[in-house]
């Protein structure tokens, strides 16, 4: 190699996925239903009724799943343990047969050199805990968390270093309990702040619990961040994103880092008579409990405008890939999003900004002084494979390129990064948005059909990030 590398010598270069999007297998070897399972067959809730009950199968082929990373060099993968599995009603008798498939995965993963990233949480609640006592919006959900992880641990104690506690709470909150987007289907402000305290002492337990237990390795949560900007220079567009990154940011990260509302936030929500119940050692728990890294999601930035009082609330997300079909959002009096002149956008308007993750990578390391993990970054698009079972996804290496040579920049600047994994490995169901948003190295042959023959395809992108691996970082191109 001619260049020299920014990116330290035993950088996690890797991938992610997340069980109910990949596994299928959906009630298999004992598994219980999850709150999933149950919601995609809610009709008019995913794109053309898809669901995971089969997704791309990998439950069964996680084999070749796994040789087609060993052969790629991928040094990481982040994968999610689906709740249910182990448990099949949140707690009670470990389903063994459950705990085997994760026991098999994570040791093929290792034989084969690939460092297992572990997320104990992207979104599959047991049904039967909602069912129970309403899932997030109890406190019984600590305990039974905290034993259901404990599991884990224990099983994987020595094997498994990295480990993510939630991943995006501020997404499976907010399209839960605010745009009824997600299970359980909510529209409540008063809820959505209830459920997201309940969630911030789930984490700092279950961080603490690792702690204790003298885990060898590393946990932190996986936030989805969205840096804001202002549209310009004026101040009351300034304020506007400051209000964003505070109601947005600011929100999660300072409680998962200081263990601290955002006073203008915490403000704000008294107002508005929102202001979740925060009872005596609350906040004691959730200062004691300290993150190992800030695992951080990166898909784009927003860009705020001043919004008055009267203005925009929600508008319509895109989840059919007509570009232009979203609609401005934001909350009256506080900001709205709108669209950035500087940069272009996905099929389903998701900025592209590769420099938006240089900023988050610096404001997360001056504003917390924690490493960073890369948990997910990548771009979703419309794939076409060829006759000759080819796939030139050249947008997708450029986006990738872009985005690393980004965090490159980051790190050379002082920023402590600990991995890259991109979203996703092979391709997989994303939640609302059905088959057709690809994101995968591995191309599969899945649709919203769902009748596809399931074959792996490299993709293009997949050679692109093989010679990345293998020069640590030093050729992009
Ligand atoms: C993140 C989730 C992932 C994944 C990704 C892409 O928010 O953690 O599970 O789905 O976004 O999102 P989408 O599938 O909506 O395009």
């Amino acid at each position: 190699m001619t260049e020299k590398s920014v990116f330290p010598k035993d950088f996690l270069w890797g991938s992610a996925s997340a069980a109910y999007q990949v596994e299928g297998a959906w009630a298999e070897d004992g598994k219980g239903p999850s709150v999933w399972d149950e919601f995609v067959r809610i009709p008019g809730k995913t794109f053309k009724a898809t669901n995971g009950d089969l997704a791309v199968d990998h439950y069964h082929r996680y084999k070749e799943d796994i040789a087609l990373m060993k052969e790629q060099g991928l040094k990481a993968y982040r994968f999610s343990v689906a709740w249910t599995r182990i448990f099949p009603e949140g707690r009670g008798k470990v389903n063994r047969a459950g705990l085997d498939f994760y026991i098999r995965l994570v040791d093929e993963l290792i034989e084969n050199g690939i460092e297992p990233v572990l997320t104990l949480y992207h979104w599959d609640l047991p049904k039967a805990l909602q069912e129970e006592y309403g899932g997030w919006e109890s406190r019984k959900i600590i305990d039974d968390f905290v034993n259901y992880a404990t599991v884990l641990f224990e099983t994987f104690k020595g094997k498994v270093h990295y480990w993510v506690s939630l991943n995006e709470q501020n997404v499976f909150i907010q399209l839960g309990y605010m745009l009824a987007a997600h299970p359980p289907g909510v529209t409540d402000e008063k809820r959505m702040y209830e459920a997201n305290h309940i969630a911030n002492l789930v984490n700092a337990s279950v961080i603490n619990k690792f702690h204790e237990m003298k885990m060898p390795g590393q946990i932190g949560p996986s936030f989805a961040y969205t840096p804001n900007y202002a549209f310009d220079s004026d101040p009351q567009n300034v304020l506007a994103a400051e209000n964003a990154e505070d109601l947005m940011a600011h929100l999660w990260m300072d409680i998962y880092a200081w263990g601290e509302y955002p006073i203008a936030v915490m403000d704000l929500l008294e107002k508005r008579g929102v202001a979740p119940t925060i009872e005596e050692g609350d906040m004691a728990l959730l200062r004691s409990a300290k993150p190992d890294f800030m695992g951080m999601n990166y898909y784009q930035t927003a860009t705020n405008k001043f919004n008055p009082i009267d203005g925009v609330g929600q508008g319509k997300m895109n989840t059919t890939g007509k570009k232009g079909s979203s609609e401005e959002s934001g909350i009256p009096g506080l900001y709205k999003k709108v669209q950035n002149p500087y940069v272009d956008r996905t099929n389903w308007d998701w900025e592209i900004d590769p420099m938006g993750i240089h900023i988050a990578l610096r404001r997360i390391t001056s504003r917390y002084r924690l490493p960073i993990l890369i948990t997910e970054n990548g771009l979703g698009e419309y794939d076409k494979i060829t006759s000759e079972n080819e796939i030139h996804d050249e947008y997708r290496i450029k986006y990738l390129k872009d985005h690393v040579a980004a965090v490159g920049d980051a790190i050379a600047e002082g920023c402590n990064v600990l991995g890259y994994c991109t979203w996703s490995y092979t391709d997989l169901l994303s939640w609302l948005n059905g088959y057709q948003k690809r994101y995968g190295f591995v191309y599969v042959d899945q649709d919203e059909t769902q009748e596809g023959s399931l074959k792996r395809y490299k993709k293009d992108s997949y050679y692109w990030y093989q010679r990345v691996i293998a020069s640590n970082g030093a050729d992009l191109d």
